[in-house]
């Protein structure tokens, strides 16, 4: 595959949205075929299985149906848009992917890292992000900026506790892996946060062009 697989994660609220958008234009400028995409989602069928998982419903769902609908939804999407995307060359801007379900399943629920390691395993085979972009701030200021939003979704319903323990294992998992991710202040101003992203890309042009 010749393309380029960016994934940007982060506690809610982080601002991963707004900033994808930003640095999909800065790519779009410098001539790149850039697709953007989201999970859980990202196809009419994943979609769907994202209406499941985030809607709140009377009963509870276990851990491991909300650990398979992940996948099952990553599944379609790494066949429909993913995997064609970077086989033609383009770079790929996902919102969330499997760093958010060691975080969020795995830290948040306490799911073992090993049984998501074995589904990240047979339903993505070798292929990983070549570039995951953790949007870190404190939690308590995502909360704010996700609560005042309104309504809130199954996982914005969840405790200080269980966001703790997200943002640690996004952190952890950076740590381990410098090469591969680069953590963003999103605590800052806006105009502070797209600072920081323009100083990245040309990091970012320079792995897409080897
Ligand atoms: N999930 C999972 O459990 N396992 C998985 O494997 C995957 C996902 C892939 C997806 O929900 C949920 O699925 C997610 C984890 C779970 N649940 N949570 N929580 P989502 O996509 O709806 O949720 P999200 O990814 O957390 O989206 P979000 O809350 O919208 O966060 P965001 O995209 O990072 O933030 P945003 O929409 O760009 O910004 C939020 C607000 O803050 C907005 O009003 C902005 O204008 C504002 N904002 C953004 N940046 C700033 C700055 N710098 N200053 C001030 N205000 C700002």
């Amino acid at each position: 595959m010749t393309g380029l697989f960016i994934t940007l994660e982060g506690p809610e609220g982080a601002g991963k949205s707004t900033n994808r958008e930003y640095l999909a234009e800065r790519l779009r400028e410098a001539g790149i075929d850039v697709v953007l995409t989201r999970e859980p989602g990202g196809t009419p069928l994943a979609e769907r299985i994202r209406e499941l998982l985030l809607t709140p419903s009377d009963e509870a769902m276990c851990a491991d149906t909300e650990l398979l609908l992940v996948f099952a939804a990553r599944a379609q999407h790494l066949a429909e848009v993913i995997r064609p995307a970077l086989t033609r060359g383009a770079v790929v801007l996902c919102d969330r992917f499997t760093d958010a379900t060691y975080a969020y399943q795995g830290g948040g629920r306490g799911l073992s890292q090993e049984r998501i390691a074995t589904l990240e395993t047979f339903v993505q085979g070798t292929l990983r992000p070549d570039l995951t972009l953790v949007f870190d701030l404190p939690i308590e200021v995502g909360m704010a900026r996700a609560s005042a939003r309104g309504r809130l979704d199954r996982f914005e319903q969840e405790g200080r506790t269980f966001f703790d323990a997200v943002r640690r294992t996004y952190l952890k998992r950076a740590e381990a892996a410098p090469e591969r991710y680069r953590l963003i202040d999103a605590a800052q101003s806006l105009e502070h946060v797209h600072g920081q992203l323009d100083r990245l890309l040309p990091h970012v042009l320079d792995v897409y062009r080897g």
